[in-house]
């Protein structure tokens, strides 16, 4: 491949465009009017203009980016994540359009998109999901009677979801029967489909992913896993690898489920299986991302390796680089999400960065999308940055880590950064002892 175009913006955009130029190919930006003075639109080789900031007016006018690709002649288009990459049609218009989609074939993608389909898949291929629902649940009978087997708290979810949309906790039969009603309904306006179902609610759990590779011959290999269980209202604040709490015995088993599970859809490209671990380390599929993730780096520090550059590699019809036996995990790697948001209420905070600096040091890897006098835009996701810190040990990774958060500067608007400093106090967070419960049941204390 000799040109690529990235269809997305930000920090992303960047990170995938470092990747191309290290590896000698042209990049191709695309850029809405709120973008044109973003780092990644100066790093492009060439950039175009896509429309209005509105992502519909815009980042998801797969058409307009397509004929700009077409025309520009390039070889590969990466969609990054969110905006396109799960998108199975648009990956197919590449594809007919003699193109190359850097991600998964278009119907893993489509399979992986509906979460009821994918439960199927896994189960028939005898991969553990949590105990729920074998099909849709089209009533509320049907979803009452499954609950009461399987005993409250339940979550109810949307087939066309996923990642922490959709999605109800139910502690009884009441309300259940009062979210059945709405969880439809909002299931149909935001994903076409009003297609429902319920799992047993795992309590204290855990969410950890395995990182998966795989290419045209049938290789699949892991890259172990990531810890996300700390995350508010569905997004992910802090992703660690290794995982701080699971047994050696469960994570191996963990990774051993993880091809099977890729295998069983003969994955290629770069993908995550999500687990949910209990309290007594049983886990459980919950969903497959088709896509390169957002916390990839803290897998990249821990392996060594280029997974933007696997991608391109395995995508232009490559063999995986390296053996699973090759691929060794050292140190541990913490990754903060900086987010222009109050920390206090946790609303967005955009407008103009005045200035936005750090001390660099060893372990230290910065990814971010905006520099000193960017302005962060109300139009898109208020992630600033990716703070990702690496140590030999977790205790170097934390150290490390509160000596960057106490050099780090912003000016211009708030972020989230105080949060972090809170977390790095925390005893549970120190002990590597949380569960998803972990934001919510904190009273963090801001100062
Ligand atoms: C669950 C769960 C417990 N039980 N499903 C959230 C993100 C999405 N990928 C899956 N998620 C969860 N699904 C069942 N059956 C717990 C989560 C979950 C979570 C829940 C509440 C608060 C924080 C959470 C963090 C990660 C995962």
């Amino acid at each position: 491949m000799k040109k690529i175009l990235i269809a997305n913006r930000g920090e992303i955009a960047l990170r995938i465009m470092n990747t191309c130029h290290r590896m000698g190919i042209e990049t191709v930006a695309v850029y809405s009017d709120a973008d044109s003075d973003m780092p990644f639109v100066k790093a492009a080789t060439y950039a175009f203009n896509i429309g209005e900031p509105a992502v519909n007016k815009s980042y998801l006018r797969s058409e307009v980016i397509l004929e700009i690709a077409k025309n520009e002649g390039v070889d590969g288009i990466h969609p990054g994540y969110g905006f396109l990459s799960e998108n199975a049609d648009f990956a197919r218009a590449v594809h007919e359009a003699g193109i190359i989609f850097i991600g998964p074939d278009p119907d893993t993608i489509e399979l992986m998109g509906d979460k009821i389909v994918s439960r199927k898949t896994m189960m028939d291929a005898g991969i553990p999901v949590v105990p729920g629902s074998e099909e849709g649940t089209s009533t509320l009978e049907e979803a009452i009677r499954l609950a009461e087997s399987m005993g409250y708290p339940v979550m109810l979810k949307a087939s066309g979801g996923g990642g922490g949309i959709g999605m109800v906790r139910c502690e009884n039969e009441q309300a259940l029967a009062k979210s059945f009603g709405s969880t439809k309904a909002r299931a149909k306006a935001y994903f076409g489909s009003e297609e429902v179902f319920v799992e047993k609610y795992i309590n204290n759990a855990r969410h950890v992913e395995v990182q998966v590779f795989g290419d045209d011959f049938g290789n699949i290999v892991h890259l172990y896993e990531r810890d996300c269980s700390i995350q508010r209202r569905h997004q992910k604040v802090v992703e660690e690898s290794p995982s701080p709490s699971l047994s050696d015995s469960a994570k191996q088993e963990m990774y051993d489920t993880a091809i099977r599970a890729a295998a069983a859809v003969n994955y290629k490209n770069a993908g995550t299986i999500e687990f949910i671990v209990d309290e007594q380390e049983n886990f459980y599929f919950l969903e497959m991302n088709t896509r390169l993730q957002v916390e990839h780096p803290v897998t990249e520090q821990i392996t060594g390796l280029d997974l933007v550059k696997w991608q391109i590699l395995v995508a232009r019809g490559e063999k995986l680089p390296q053996s699973q036996n090759d691929i060794q995990q050292k140190g541990h790697a913490i990754e903060f999400r900086l987010y222009a948001e109050d920390p206090k209420s946790f609303l967005p905070s955009p407008g103009k960065l005045e200035e936005f600096n750090w001390k660099e040091f060893p372990g230290v890897r910065v990814d971010a999308g905006y520099s000193s006098n960017s302005t962060v835009s109300p139009f898109y996701d208020p992630m600033i940055a990716k703070c990702i810190i690496y140590g030999n040990t977790r205790k170097e990774s934390i150290e490390k880590a509160e000596l960057f958060f106490s050099d780090l500067i912003i000016k211009g608007i708030k972020t989230n950064a105080p949060l972090f400093k809170e977390i790095l106090k925390d005893s549970d967070f120190i002990s590597g002892n949380y569960s998803t419960s972990f934001l919510t049941n904190k009273t963090l204390i801001i100062e």
